[in-house]
């Protein structure tokens, strides 16, 4: 495993804290006020997480070694553009990119791909279960009212290179539903100035709700089996994983 992905992750739990505080107006903010209590065991825990292979099982915030949604073999994929909000920041009149969401046999992968950001800034973005017309809405949640936070939500943290250019991919275990109509970015440090926002459209018209019907593939299924410590060959986040290794 790369130190680029513990980082990516490491990151992604410090941005899922904060994200959580400011969706939640009442909810005192875990990052400022107990940085080094919950926020580091639980960073310990990401890392040992990813240490046991078990990524895709965490909260998964964003793994830039994971096949890209867009290159999942087999899934259903969706895509579209992001289009500009009116909640934007000041300095994102150029913002474009596409965003990606392929259901298949191991779960879900998110992709997002974004220009004209600000350089070096931290973004997030979520799947959300309204369209980009009415604003995106609520967070996709798989038990909804339930955590705030991946596996239960999918979230990308991610940072704009010094080009202003954006890039990440989220693996969640299990396949969103066909709520999960909206992806929205965020500038992490002005949550609630969403900047831009994608509505999906299937690539292939009726396949979402096909591969919905047909489940978790059992032999990708790891995060519900007990253990038999049975990992396929062709596993998106093990493939990779190996692949990537420098
Ligand atoms: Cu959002």
């Amino acid at each position: 495993m790369s130190k680029r992905t513990v980082r990516a992750a490491v990151f992604g739990v410090a941005v899922a804290l904060l994200a959580a505080a400011c969706s939640d107006a009442d909810s005192t903010s875990a990052a400022d006020s107990d940085a080094d209590g919950e926020t580091a065991d639980q960073m310990e825990d990401m890392e040992d997480g990813e240490m046991a292979g078990m990524g895709m099982e965490d909260m998964n915030m964003g793994d830039l070694s994971a096949t890209r949604a867009d290159e999942v073999v087999g899934a259903a994929l969706a895509s579209g553009s992001f289009e500009l909000m009116e909640t934007r920041p000041e300095g994102y009149d150029a913002t474009s990119g596409t965003a990606w969401v392929a259901r298949h046999g191991a779960g879900t992968t998110v992709t997002v791909e974004l220009s004209g950001l600000i350089p070096d800034v931290d973004y997030i973005s979520h799947l959300h279960a309204d369209t980009c017309a009415a604003g995106g809405g609520d967070h996709y949640q798989f038990e909804v009212g339930g955590a705030e936070v991946p596996p239960n939500e999918v979230h990308l943290a991610f940072t704009s290179d010094g080009d202003g250019n954006g890039f990440m991919t989220a693996e969640n275990a299990d396949i969103v539903g066909l709520e999960a109509v909206a992806l929205v970015v965020h500038p992490v440090e002005l949550i609630d100035n969403k900047i831009a926002c994608v509505d999906f459209v299937e690539a292939s018209e009726g396949a979402a709700a096909a591969m919905i019907d047909a489940g978790l593939d059992e032999s990708h299924d790891e995060s519900h089996d007990d253990g038999s410590g049975d990992v396929h060959d062709d596993t998106p986040a093990e493939h990779d994983s190996s692949e990537e290794d420098e």
